[in-house]
This record gives C-alpha cells, structure tokens and sequence, in this order.
C-alpha cells in the first residue's frame, strides 16, 4: 500500500528546535516493515504544499499527527486532501487521545476526518493497514463511502480507533493495550525524513545549526499523574527497553547516520537506576560516550543521586534537566509533584558537582498560585541557578487535572485550540484572585530576574555557542523581553496555503 503521514505546520512564538516528529517515525517504521511505500511530510521543514504530495503519490491511507495547538491545522489539512482524492483520512497524537473531553468525537465531526487512533499507535495503525490491504485486494469498489458503509462493518472490533461511518454516527472502540515489548518495535525511520534540514537540540554542542540530531526514546509512560501534565496518551504503566536494545540504536545513529548530539526525550527516563546504568555501561564499552546527550526532558529529582548522576556524565550525558514547577512547598503538594525543595536542591547540587549542565523547568500561574508564591519560584530558580531556566505559563490542557479545575473553578480566557501553546506571554485562564495581569507581571519579572543578573550574562558571553550564533540568540532575547504578535504571521501563513476557511 501508499501510505502518506503527515505532520501539520504549527509555528511557535518562539524560536524552538526543529526535529524528526518520533511518533511519526514510529508509524513510518512499522509501515515499512509491512511492506508498505512511505512518504512523510513534515510541514515544519517543507517547502513545497502537502497538496503536491498528495497528487504526486497517490496514497491509499493518509495519517495526521496532532497536538492540541496543531489540531486545526489537522483538520484544514484533511479538508484539503478530501477535496482532492478520495482516501481514508486517520488522525491521531495526543489532542484526539484526550477521551475525557470527547475529543475524538470532535475531531470526527470536520469534514475529511474518518478515524481517530487514540493513544500509542503502532499496533493499531498496522492493524488498520492491515484490514484495508486485505479489502482492497478483494473489492472492486474502493470508495471511501463503501469502507464507511455502517452494513460493511468494516471497522468493528478494532481496539484503539474512534470512527464515522458514513450515516454520520460516530462509534468508539475500546481501548488498545499498551506496547508490552517496546523492544519488538523497528527504530524510527529517520531515512524518511529531511534530516539535513532539521536544527540541533537547542544547543547540546557547540555547532548548534550544524549539528546532525537526532532523538530517541528509551522508556513510554509514566508513572507519576503530575496535575498539569497531558499524560493522556502514553499509557500509566511505564515501560522501558532493554539497554542492549537502546544501545544497538544509539550505535546505529552514532555509526550509520553521523549523529552529532542525540536527544532522549523520555518523560520519565530515571524509574529504573540499574537500567540507566546498564546502559551507562554499555555507551562506554561501545566507544559511544563521545557523542554528547541529554535528556531533553525532565527526570526525576528524587531518584538522581550523586553516584548515579557521576555514572550518566562518564557516559556523554552532558545537560539534564529537573522539573522543578515552583518553589513553593504547599504548591508543589498541590500539583503531586511527588517530591520536596530539599530534594530538589540537592539533585542540582550533585548535577553540578558531577559537571552537569543543568535546566529547570518552572511553571508560572498554577491554579492557586498568589504574588508570593510566584515570587517564591523565581527566587528558587536564582536559588537553584541552573544554566537555561526555562519558565512557562500555566496552560490547562484538556484531559489534566487542572484543566478540569479550571472549568469548575476559574475562567478559560482562550477558546480556540491553537491558542494552547505556552509562551506567548499571555495567561491563559483566572481563577481567584489571581488575574491574567497579575501572571502575566510575575511571568516576565521571571524572565528578567532571572537572566539580567550578572552571573547568566557572564555565562552566555563567554560560551562559544553563543557568538557561533549570535543571530539566534538576540531573536530569542527580543522574543523573549519583548511582546510579539506571531500570531499574525501563523495565521498569514495558513491562509495562504489552504485558504480562508
Ligand atoms: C519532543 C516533544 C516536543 C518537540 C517536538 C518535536 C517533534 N517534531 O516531535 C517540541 C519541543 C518542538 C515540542 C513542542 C511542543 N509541545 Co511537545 N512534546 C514532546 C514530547 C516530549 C515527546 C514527543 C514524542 O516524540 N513522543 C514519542 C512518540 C512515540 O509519541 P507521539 O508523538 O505521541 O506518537 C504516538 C501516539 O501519539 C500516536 N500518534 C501520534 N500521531 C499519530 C498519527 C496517526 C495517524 C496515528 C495512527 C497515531 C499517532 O502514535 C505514536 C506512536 O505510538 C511529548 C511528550 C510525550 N511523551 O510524547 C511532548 C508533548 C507532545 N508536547 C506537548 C506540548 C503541549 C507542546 C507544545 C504545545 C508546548 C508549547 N511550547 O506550547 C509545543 C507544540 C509544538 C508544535 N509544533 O505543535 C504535550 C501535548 C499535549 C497536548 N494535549 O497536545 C506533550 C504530550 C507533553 C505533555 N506531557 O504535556 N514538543
Ligand atoms: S510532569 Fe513529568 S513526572 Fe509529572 S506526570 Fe508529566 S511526565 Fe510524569
């Protein structure tokens, strides 16, 4: 079969890395093993218009990628592509997962939408292929109106999908387990993508554009039900590779692909110390601890002693983060961050004795949070003073438990979905007393508090990646110091490549 996935143009407001979008290698891989032809587009480094592709390869299953900021444009995208051909149109990602809020039944609503795979989607995504090259070869009539024909059940018993036969109802099947073996997957299919035109990993080396990136996955899940987090598509259970596996992989990309710098983007890398250091173990024996690495992602401060943290620095890993959130004690309980300021201060401590670089991740605006209590996190950060400190403001996603807070309790102050993004510099809900000027005031005083001391700015005059590209970083000063209307630009952009709709 032709099968085409494709990842909608979504342009932050701020100057972000670009990389290979996982999920969709993931999809691609297990589609090539099945035999299948695969095209992947990939609107963050396209130039030419996903209608091209379309008409060019001729799919027989079309596969979009959203987040909740991207589903709009999923939506245009499958609008589009119905105006053009008849074909099977399937969406997945975290966005359409979010089952408490019938989000998959809403995205089925737009025109060119049929399916929703809700959750991790390899096994369901094979199964649908599956089931269609089998019809296929058995039919005559191809249409899109026949495959959805209620009389054909053609989609029945398949666990993970949500879908719209062709009378306009909608159904919902049970959930799909999740991947048991994250082993017997393929790795992700990196020969699909335009890697020359991907960025680095914000800079993990010094050769920041240059720098061939690539990003991998050790672990899915996560155990901790942290309040704000969109956990909703990876499963509770955490699960985790083998380190022989991560490591035939990494020798893979470090090897085979060149990779300069690789990124693990795990939510939840460190569950298992021994595994880490298993593979600690086997990075040094295979000569791969060269090649730098971080965690893109938090890992967990209360399970990141000095030993353990020495251990991963003889292994390349050379900038980790923490999710810090606040520092506030009452907050942090409130949010079930499952861990204490103590903790925290003492991970930072023993990630820069070991030479770590080290990011923190805060939030500002949690739903409780007062003038204090904010003040508090930005004092933490100055406390704790990792190199990037990276703070955010509070965006209830739908599916967490602050977004159902919210509605109950507060005020959403956006409605449209491209909206949720976290660094626009606007606050995104009220609730009490705390008003969207109040956060949006602590928010920059965060910024400015914590970078315009002399000790940052040192720091970042007197690192080579920052004169390598200095371009760069005085737009992200700008960006980040001055309001921005992006917005505008975004908008301009998606008009001009599908038209007002
Ligand atoms: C890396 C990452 C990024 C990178 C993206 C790089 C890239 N090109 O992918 C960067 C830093 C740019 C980024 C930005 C943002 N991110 Co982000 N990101 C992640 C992270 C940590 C890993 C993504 C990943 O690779 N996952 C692993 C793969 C295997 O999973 P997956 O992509 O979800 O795909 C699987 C399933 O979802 C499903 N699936 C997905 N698509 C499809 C399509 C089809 C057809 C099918 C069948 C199945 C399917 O099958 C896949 C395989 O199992 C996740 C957390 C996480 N654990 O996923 C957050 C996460 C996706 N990000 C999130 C958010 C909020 C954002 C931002 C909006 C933040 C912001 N700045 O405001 C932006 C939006 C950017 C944009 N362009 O849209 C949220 C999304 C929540 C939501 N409701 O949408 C997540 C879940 C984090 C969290 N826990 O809250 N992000
Ligand atoms: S914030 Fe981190 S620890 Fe908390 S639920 Fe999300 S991934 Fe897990």
């Amino acid at each position: 079969m032709r099968v085409a996935l494709i990842n909608p143009k979504f342009r932050l407001p701020i100057d972000t890395r670009t990389s290979p979008h996982l999920g969709l290698a993931y999809l691609a891989a297990v589609s090539q093993r099945r035999g299948d032809v695969v095209r992947v587009y990939d609107a963050d480094v396209e130039t030419d218009p996903v209608k091209d592709l379309i008409a060019a390869f001729r799919p027989d299953i079309v596969g979009i990628t959203a987040n909740t900021p991207q589903v709009k444009q999923a939506w245009r995208t499958a609008l589009a592509i119905r105006d053009m051909t008849d074909v099977p149109v399937v969406l997945g990602g975290p966005h359409v997962s979010v089952e408490s809020e019938n989000l998959d039944l809403e995205s089925l609503r737009q025109p060119g939408v049929h399916v929703i795979v809700r959750g991790e989607g390899e096994a369901t995504w094979v199964d649908i292929c599956d089931r269609l090259d089998a019809w296929k070869r058995d039919q005559e009539d191809h249409s899109t109106r026949r495959l959805f024909d209620p009389q054909l059940g053609f989609w029945e018993g398949l666990p993970g999908i949500s879908y719209r036969t062709s009378d306009g109802q909608t159904h919902r099947n049970v959930e799909r387990p999740p991947i048991h073996d994250l082993d017997s997957l393929p790795w992700p299919a990196y020969d699909l993508f335009k890697m020359e035109r991907y960025t680095s990993l914000q800079p993990a080396t010094d050769a920041v554009e240059g720098a061939r990136s690539f990003s991998l996955m050790t672990s899915r899940g996560c155990p901790y039900r942290c309040t704000y987090c969109s956990q909703s598509v990876m499963p509770v259970r955490w699960r985790a590779r083998s380190p022989e596996g991560v490591v035939e992989e990494w020798k893979h990309l470090v090897r085979d692909r060149g990779a300069q710098e690789i990124g693990v983007l795990d939510d939840s890398a460190n569950i298992q110390v021994k595994r880490l250091e298993k593979l600690c173990d086997l990075l040094i024996a295979e000569r791969l601890h060269h090649v730098p690495w971080i965690f893109v992602n938090g890992i967990r401060a209360n399970i990141a002693e000095r030993q353990f943290l020495a251990r991963l620095k003889s292994a390349g890993l050379k900038r980790l983060a923490f999710g810090v959130e606040t520092g506030d004690p009452g907050m942090l309980r409130s949010i079930d961050k499952r861990t204490d300021l103590d903790t925290i201060r003492q991970a930072f401590r023993d990630a820069k004795a070991v030479g770590l670089e080290t990011i923190g991740f805060f939030i500002v605006g949690l739903p409780g949070d007062s003038r204090e209590t904010m003040q508090r996190t930005i004092d933490f950060a100055i406390e704790l003073d990792p190199l990037i400190a990276n703070f955010s403001m509070m965006t209830p996603y739908p599916g967490t438990k602050v977004y159902a807070q919210v509605k109950r309790e507060g005020r959403l102050l956006i409605q449209d979905w491209e909206d949720y993004v976290f660094f626009e510099q606007k606050a995104r809900y009220e609730m009490g007393e705390m008003t969207a000027e109040l956060v949006e005031t602590m928010y920059r005083r965060a910024y400015r508090q914590f970078y315009l001391r002399p000790k940052p700015i040192l720091r970042r005059l007197s690192s080579r990646g920052f004169w390598l590209n200095l371009p760069r970083n005085v737009r992200i000063a700008l960006r980040t110091f001055l309001p921005k209307a992006e917005k505008t630009e975004l908008r301009r952009q998606i008009d001009a490549d599908f038209g007002a709709h």
